[in-house]
């Protein structure tokens, strides 16, 4: 009997989503009474949570996962939460972004060159896996290929016998830090690039080479970049994600527009407020993209494609003696606008000419790891007493409890009861306290699912007031605000594509952020900041209730 209506009433809930959603301009009441209508015909079963715990040998079972949902890679790519990109070859030799592939190979000299550095100081700076440009846009190739003399092995550097990728690879293996490649499809080198079948048998080659000589790869990075004016040709983009997948099935594969990651659609690192790894893949072709697609994913979308945010420590993809680093603080906000908004930020630190992070750079990636600290080391929450609107299950099942989302990690998370027409967590945190950023995770495994929530704190009239709404959540949602104190907390789901699941939840303190003055856009992409502001602490305005 239990069973029966719990198999009813989850396909309300699965199936019906949109018609849930279009019920927000009528809620809360309306809504309410429409449950209500709804439920009449199980009006005679015993509901799942009011039924008496006695008469059930059997646990509640966990809700239907809301489809589409992230594949085990897909996951552990998402767990990642920060990577290293590599941008390295003759450029930063050259001193150019794009070689013309005509530069000598006689000029690739790193003579101080030490993978192992580059691992140490990702992993230092909380970096959990490296992305080397193993061959960019002028052909020159990081490992001795087969299939083109135009590589280290031509260079001067260990006399020719050298291998940047084994070299990364090992280094990687030894530090327990995944590994990841960029093969660029264009290539002004090559002097097949141009002949279809030719080119793309040359370049399944080289990837064949990659995907199996240096152990476990797990991400396989596809620029879209190419010149105008450069030759025609066709890219047999299935095949070559076929290919990958067979050869490496651990791994992601990054394009525009997937198939495992897609690109935010713009270089600075910043994704959209509000950011579905929710997608259709077939409104999207890889190099003709719409930018905001991109940013903002796709509520309604069938495929899980989840965003990945590349952006330089420098201007210049490429290590360039005339440029400095970005400050720790812009790091940071960047870190807010990509990781905190359910992506993946992949930070460029290219290696300079002798073969080495500079120590500028590593000076700002240790300040950052330091601020990132000083503020999610404590979570204001962790010691709050929590209830819920409404829990699934019985009392005794903590499967599903509030205090799920005091624990870390995805895996574990509050589940309502079905059916419901509010959706609240409530925080005692049992003594006043000021903060001024939240931090919100969805267990992904189980899909996206919330569109709108929003934050209350009860002020010291004992009213409560509202500090910020906020626009999906995902893997991760970090949101800043002028600084609030409150003891009493209210987390409101508004509007959400099936029952909304809550993994984490966390209170911070930002001493550090700067950020109502960093203005990002896609004119005024690499924005400088003094690195001795990082540790400034500006005031904000309290008055405002901020939306992001
Ligand atoms: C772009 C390339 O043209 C840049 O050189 C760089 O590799 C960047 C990550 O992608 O499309």
């Amino acid at each position: 009997m239990t069973k029966e209506k719990k198999v009813q009433s989850t396909t309300i809930n699965s199936n019906c989503y949109p018609l849930i959603r279009s019920l927000n301009f009528i809620r809360p009441i309306s809504q309410f009474i429409f449950f209500l209508f709804l439920s009449l015909p199980f009006q005679s079963l015993p509901s799942s949570s009011s039924s008496s715990s006695s008469d059930r040998k059997f646990k509640d079972p966990p809700p239907l996962p809301i489809l589409p949902i992230p594949s085990a890679f897909q996951l552990r790519w998402q767990l990642d939460d920060m990577a290293i990109f590599l941008h390295f070859g003759t450029n930063t030799f050259t001193d150019s972004e794009w070689g013309s592939g005509r530069a000598d190979p006689s000029v690739f000299n790193p003579t101080q060159l030490d993978a192992a550095q580059w691992v140490r100081v990702a992993k230092d700076s909380g970096f959990k896996r490296l992305v080397l440009t193993a061959k960019h846009h002028d052909g020159f190739c990081l490992w001795p290929t087969e299939y083109t003399d135009y590589s280290v092995r031509s260079s001067p550097w260990r006399n020719g016998s050298g291998d940047i990728v084994g070299e990364l690879a090992q280094a990687a293996r030894d530090a327990g830090i995944g590994l990841g490649i960029y093969l660029s499809p264009w290539d002004r080198h090559e002097p097949c690039y141009g002949e279809t079948l030719d080119y793309n048998e040359f370049y399944i080659g080289q990837m064949t080479e990659l995907l199996t000589k240096y152990g476990d790869i797990r991400e396989v990075f596809l620029d879209g970049a190419k010149g105008e004016n450069e030759k025609d040709m066709e890219y047999f983009f299935d095949s070559w994600f076929s290919l990958i997948h067979q050869l490496q099935p651990g791994a992601v594969i990054f394009t525009d527009a997937g198939p495992d990651v897609r690109w935010i659609g713009d270089e600075a690192g910043i994704a959209g407020s509000t950011c579905w790894s929710l997608f259709n893949r077939s409104y999207v072709t890889i190099g003709g993209y719409d930018t905001e697609y991109l940013i903002r994913g796709d509520p309604v979308g069938h495929d899980w494609v989840p965003a990945e945010c590349d952006v330089s420590i420098r201007p210049g993809w490429f290590w360039h003696p005339s440029e400095v680093p970005k400050s720790a603080s812009t790091l940071l906000d960047i870190y807010y606008k990509s990781a905190g908004r359910n992506c993946q930020l992949l930070l460029n630190v290219p290696p300079n000419s002798s073969g080495l992070i500079s120590a500028e750079d590593i000076q700002v990636l240790k300040e950052f790891n330091e601020l990132k600290k000083s503020i999610f080391s404590l979570n204001l929450a962790a010691n709050a007493l929590l209830t819920a609107s409404s829990t699934r299950g019985r009392l005794q099942d903590s499967r599903f409890d509030p205090y799920n989302v005091l624990k870390e990690g995805i895996y574990t998370y509050w589940a309502p009861e079905e059916n419901q027409y509010e959706w609240v967590l409530y925080l005692n945190l049992t003594k006043v306290v000021s903060f001024n950023v939240l931090r919100v995770q969805e267990p992904i495994h189980m899909g996206q699912r919330v569109m709108e929530f929003h934050l209350e704190i009860l002020n010291a009239n004992d009213e409560w007031k509202k500090v910020i709404n906020g626009t999906t959540v995902g893997y991760q949602r970090l949101l800043r605000f002028p600084t609030v104190k409150s003891q009493h907390l209210r987390f409101v789901i508004d509007e959400s594509r099936a029952d909304p699941l809550i993994s984490n939840l966390g209170i911070y303190m930002d001493e550090f952020s700067i950020f109502s003055n960093i203005v990002y856009n896609n004119t005024r992409r690499h924005t400088h900041l003094n690195g001795s502001q990082y540790l400034r602490h500006i005031p904000f305005n309290h008055s405002q209730v901020a939306t992001m």
